[in-house]
């Protein structure tokens, strides 16, 4: 692979709206570029603490039963500025081989499980022989996917291809792409992917980066007589229950309205509609803030999942589409 630097790419919010993320659409990360990679010689290899070690092609894997989920997809953010906002997320349709289906194959046992993505290359001046994540094996093994089709199509280059691995309600970092190997281990892999960038302090506890926040994001707001039109979409790791939206003029901080919550657009991992009206008077921005079953609510700013704050009258542009 020719050496390439890191890609980022993502639409503003406002292109979002629809349910399921066009794959057009859905933002895209490559740490290390985009690995090209040929489906006729494509192996996946599965080792570690296994009784039978594997290597399978992608008929052998395709020729396996296959299930589809819908679920999001959300960046963690820049893991150098691990508290900003990026807002990079989109839904989308997964079809692939459940990984069960393959740790069974291969006798897997072991607490972890390693994935290895096709490329490497160098990341904040750091080389690295492979994209590398460790997960734990029973999440991976509940509702990991080894995935090649996303919203009916196959994969394609630039998010994965021939295969990836998806484990739904997980953050993106963890969705291996251009998969080349699933090791069984029973400890963590140290690697700057693992043990360095995407971590976390929870409490005085360094952890690795899994279970997605609770979030929203704000995709239309339209003045209509003398109220403000809200609406956009909400998830997290565990069910949203609620969404407040604010309205915010010269005195920050009227009160919140509650948002009418539509059904998850898929399985327990997809986001769901928020709708809600405010005063048009006085109002020159907005801003939602989702809770979860767990009682978790987005902070209001100073991390990644703080609540979107969106200007009323900021002409939309659907059409946009941001190189960062
Ligand atoms: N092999 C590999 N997999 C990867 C990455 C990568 O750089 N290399 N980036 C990860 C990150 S940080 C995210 S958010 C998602 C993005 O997936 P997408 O580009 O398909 O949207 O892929 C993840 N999987
Ligand atoms: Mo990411």
């Amino acid at each position: 692979m020719a050496p390439a630097g890191t890609i980022k790419r993502q639409r503003p919010p406002e292109a979002l709206g629809a349910p399921v993320t066009a794959v057009d659409d859905l933002y895209l990360i490559g740490h290390f570029g985009i690995a090209h990679l040929s489906p006729e010689t494509w192996r996946l290899r599965v080792d570690g603490r296994v009784r039978r070690p594997l290597e399978l092609d992608l008929d052998a894997l395709r020729a396996m039963p296959g299930t589809t989920v819908t679920a999001v997809l959300e960046c963690f953010g820049n893991p150098l500025l691990p508290r900003e906002p990026t807002r990079r997320a989109g839904n989308v349709v997964w079809r692939g081989t459940p990984v069960s289906a393959v740790l069974d194959l291969a006798g897997a046992d072991g607490e972890l499980l390693w994935a290895q993505g096709y490329d490497s290359g160098v990341f904040d001046g750091r080389a690295c022989t492979e994209y590398l994540k460790d997960l734990p094996l029973a999440v991976v093994r509940e509702r990991g996917l080894l995935a090649y089709e996303m919203n009916g199509e196959p994969l394609t280059v630039e998010h994965g291809a021939p295969v990836r691995l998806f484990v739904p309600g997980y953050f993106g970092t963890n969705n291996v792409k251009w998969l080349r190997s699933l090791t069984v281990a029973d400890h963590r892999a140290e690697h700057l992917f693992t043990t360095e960038l995407y971590q976390r302090l929870v409490g005085s506890e360094l952890r690795p980066v899994r279970d997605l926040d609770v979030t929203s994001l704000v995709t239309d707001v339209r003045r209509d007589g003398p109220t403000v039109r809200v609406e956009g979409w909400a998830w997290g790791s565990s069910e949203v229950v609620g969404v407040e939206v604010q309205a915010l003029g010269d005195d920050d901080g009227e009160g919140w309205v509650r948002a009418e919550l539509a059904a998850p657009v898929g399985g327990p991992y997809s986001w769901r509609r928020f709708r809600a009206t405010v005063p048009s008077a006085g109002t020159a921005r907005v801003r939602a803030r989702a809770r979860d079953a767990t009682g978790a609510r987005q902070p209001l700013e100073g991390d990644r999942n703080a609540c979107h704050v969106v200007d009323v009258d900021e002409p939309p542009d659907p059409g946009g589409r941001r190189n960062l």
